[in-house]
């Protein structure tokens, strides 16, 4: 093919792949895995479309604003210049600054972990916090709070989001509701590795996916029942011994007295509310199976976890993550080789303005009702912010990618939302549902066609020594402008040009890199990269102790018992499944999860062709016996139904499922021209939407997580005609 190879990274998902660009005659033509870069093992099948992504005809090209109502169906789309965009975005969000407070705009971004908006999300919340606004919603109830956030209450600390798992030196590694070989490639295949040396395995899945081929213990739970297989787990430490007595008693608060009882007395006899039969119940795991697995955690230590998705979106999330989060305190793996380890990073100068917070600063919307939530943390759920769109708390958003309406659950609440504000600004590189009720898109690069510097690649102390500046492969399509410079552009705008470097983006990543040593001139000569030698220090809570109020990990939580919640982790039964909700059982027996594609991100990527033609149809996976009790074959287009309506899937037969439950997709609407398959409505009779029939209610307590994996439903043959089958 010839052409000219570059080193690069792939950004698309949270892998961030190292990679090796093919460019030729000014065209991206190819994406190759560069096993030479310490997360280039391997590209994913999204990697190699990247070519036909960043060409695809439907790019938006050039900033546009709506000339009809927001409630019409054509919203009118007229081209404008970027200095109209940004002048006019400049002045109404000035205006709703001034008469309604900063805090009246919300702001919101694509996950990182589904876009390239990792480029720049910390730049994203510098504009946010100089803005002044403590309100940006981000999915962080979705797909941050079990990794990030609520882990805090256990650790003082971002345990495993942050203190990632070694899984070069392991000896058990423990995924729960996390399936890295679709997820997260460069995960998978550290773990296949570790495998084959010899590391032990226990994967938690509803679903016998990805790695749970490979594991030692696959351990079947019944989907949202989590905590009460850790409790359960947890029990049988304790009453064999299995736990780690020295760090247990001197960096744990199971010595403390609450009420005359000892924090560990108490532990023990929650934890023997779940003996493995109780837990079998209630989880179908069967007893033994606990048993063994408890058996590994202990002679198969040091212990490496990583939990995501398939904890996140329940009703009763945190307590969830508590209850792992103190099984996991108990192997005493933190901190140590082949557990959970705070890489040592480059240094940097932090840029994401936290300097800019402060105590006079207004609440975050939600603060009042989840003090402990996402909005202690200025983050705003999906949920609350529709709630104070609708109210008009938040008249304004300023949005970086991210498609609202069909990541969050109420996709219908999402639009009248949304609706609702007197301004919309959504950056993206495609039009999609959420853009549809926006009224200024501006078009953004995809990543191939910018800069972007990555200090650190998290997953190993190899990976977090390596700063790269990825060169863009190719120059912008149209008008199209990276995040970066539209944050930059529109801080200077809003005169935050101070706080910006009057928009100078190489004085600011000069600024960035300073304490590091590395100079631009340096990446830019070595586009691979440049390795700084680290060497990572282990148990440093033994110098620092842990930033909890006790300074020790909290198997017992004052910080929650002081607002009213359980202060042990505790099981509660999912709001939203069939055992919870008998009135509904009858008409709804089965229990929906849903699970991300191999084949696209999230609501992204249905219209490529390379993509789609893997994935040709929104699938619903069920098993056998419970398809044919309703008269459905393997392939037949069915009706996802749940109290709050239906969708269409295809059935796909998946004999390692429970029978009663059934696994769906998200993020399906989108066409593909080129194979002629068809889109489908958000909204409505033909909608593909799961999130159309899932709710944000009822919340997790704690976080306002929605019960997006555990709900009540039924599914049966679809009989009416079919605009979406074949
Ligand atoms: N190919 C691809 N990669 C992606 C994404 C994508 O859409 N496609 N999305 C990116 C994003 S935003 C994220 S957050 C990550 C997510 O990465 P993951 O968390 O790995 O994603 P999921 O596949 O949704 O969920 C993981 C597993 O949880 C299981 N699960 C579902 N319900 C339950 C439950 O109640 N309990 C337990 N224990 N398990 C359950 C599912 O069967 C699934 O195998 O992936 C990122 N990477
Ligand atoms: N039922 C159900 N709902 C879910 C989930 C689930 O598992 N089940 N998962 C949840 C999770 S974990 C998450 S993270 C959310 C994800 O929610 P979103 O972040 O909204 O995810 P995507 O659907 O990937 O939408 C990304 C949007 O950003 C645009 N985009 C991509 N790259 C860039 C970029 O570099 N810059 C800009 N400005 N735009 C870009 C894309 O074109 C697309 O329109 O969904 C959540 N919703
Ligand atoms: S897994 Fe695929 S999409 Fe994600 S970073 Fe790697 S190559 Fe890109
Ligand atoms: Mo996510």
């Amino acid at each position: 093919m010839g052409g000219d190879t570059v080193p690069t990274f792939c950004p698309l998902c949270a892998s961030r792949c190292g990679a090796r660009a093919t460019v030729t005659e000014g065209t991206f033509v190819a994406l190759l895995p560069d096993a030479s870069h310490p997360t280039g093992k391997a590209i994913c099948l999204k990697g190699k479309a990247a070519p036909e992504i960043v060409y695809h005809p439907s790019r938006l090209l050039h900033p546009v604003k709506r000339t009809n109502p927001r409630d019409s169906a054509d919203p009118g789309w007229e081209q404008i210049t970027w200095d109209e965009a940004l002048d006019t975005v400049a002045e109404r969000l000035i205006a709703a600054a001034a008469s309604d407070g900063p805090e009246c705009v919300g702001f919101s971004s694509s996950s990182p972990s589904t876009s390239a908006i990792s480029d720049a999300v910390d730049w994203v919340q510098r504009l946010i916090r100089a803005f002044g606004s403590p309100n940006y919603c981000n999915y962080v109830e979705l797909c941050g709070w079990g990794r990030y956030l609520a882990p805090l209450y256990t650790f003082g600390a971002s345990v495993p989001g942050v203190y990632l798992p070694d899984l070069d030196n392991a000896g058990c590694i423990l995924f729960w509701g996390y399936n890295p070989s679709v997820a997260r490639l460069a995960h998978a295949t550290s773990t296949v590795a570790a495998v084959a040396r010899g590391a032990k395995l226990i994967v938690v899945d509803p679903r016998k996916a990805g790695l749970a081929s490979k594991a030692d213990h696959w351990l079947r739970v019944r989907p949202g029942t989590d905590a009460a297989l850790a409790l359960s787990l947890t029990h049988v430490m304790i009453e064999h011994g299995w736990y780690d007595a020295d760090f247990v008693r001197d960096w744990t608060n199971a010595a403390d007295d609450v009420e005359g009882e000892r924090v560990w007395d108490l532990l023990a006899s929650r934890c023997a509310q779940f003996p493995a039969e109780v837990a079998q119940e209630i989880t179908g795991v069967p007893a033994a199976d606990i048993v063994a697995a408890a058996r590994t955690l202990w002679e198969a230590r040091p212990v490496a976890f990583y939990t995501w998705s398939g904890l996140e979106q329940h009703s009763g999330a945190t307590q969830t993550i508590r209850a792992i989060d103190v099984l996991y305190a108990l192997t005493g793996s933190l901190d140590v080789p082949g557990g959970n380890v705070l890489f040592e990073a480059v240094p940097s100068n932090p840029i994401d303005g936290a300097e800019f917070l402060s105590d006079a600063r207004p609440p975050a919307v939600g603060l009042e009702q989840r003090p402990l939530g996402p909005a202690r943390f200025e983050y705003v759920t999906g949920e609350d912010f529709y709630t104070a769109a609708l109210d008009r708390r938040i008249k304004a958003l300023v949005s970086f990618g991210g498609n609202m309406v069909m990541a969050h659950g109420d996709s219908a609440r999402g639009r009248e939302a949304l609706r609702s504000l007197d301004f919309f600004v959504q950056a993206d590189l495609f039009m999609t549902p959420t853009g549809e009720l926006a009224d200024i898109m501006l078009p953004v690069t995809s990543p191939f066609e910018s800069e972007a510097l990555k200090i650190g690649f998290e997953y190993s102390q190899e990976a977090q020594s390596l700063v790269q500046l990825r060169q863009p492969l190719v120059a912008p399509r149209g008008e199209a402008r990276s995040d970066l410079q539209i944050v930059f552009d529109l801080a200077t705008r809003l005169g935050l040009g101070a706080h910006f470097w009057d928009g100078d983006i190489e004085a600011a990543f000069r600024h960035q890199l300073a304490p590091s040593g590395i100079t631009l001139e340096d990446l830019r000569a070595n586009p691979a990269g440049v390795r700084v030698p680290l060497t990572t220090r282990y148990r440093k809570y033994a110098q620092t102790g842990f930033a909890t109020p006790s300074h020790k990990v909290e198997l017992y939580s004052a910080t929650l018992a002081a607002h009213g919640y359980e202060p042990l982790p505790t099981f509660e039964e999912p709001l939203t499944s069939p055992r919870s909700r008998p009135d509904l059982a009858d008409r709804y027996p089965l229990v929906l999860s849903c699970a991300k594609s191999l084949f696209f991100c999230e609501a992204q990527h249905r219209q490529v062709a390379a993509l789609r033609k893997s994935a040709p149809d929104p699938q619903v996976e069920m098993h056998p016996s419970a398809a044919a009790a309703r008269g459905i074959t393997a392939g037949d287009w069915v009706t996802l139904d749940t109290p709050q309506g239906s969708v269409r899937a295809r059935a796909k037969f998946n004999p390692s499922l429970d029978p009663q439950v059934v696994f769906a997709q998200h993020g399906w609407w989108e066409a593909c021209e080129e194979l002629g398959l068809p889109g489908y409505p958000p909204y409505g009779p033909d909608s593909a939407n799961l999130n159309l029939v899932l709710r944000q209610t009822p919340s997790d307590p704690i976080s306002g997580s929605s019960p997006l994996r555990a709900s009540v439903c039924d599914v049966a043959p679809l009989h009416a005609a079919d605009p979406g089958g074949s």
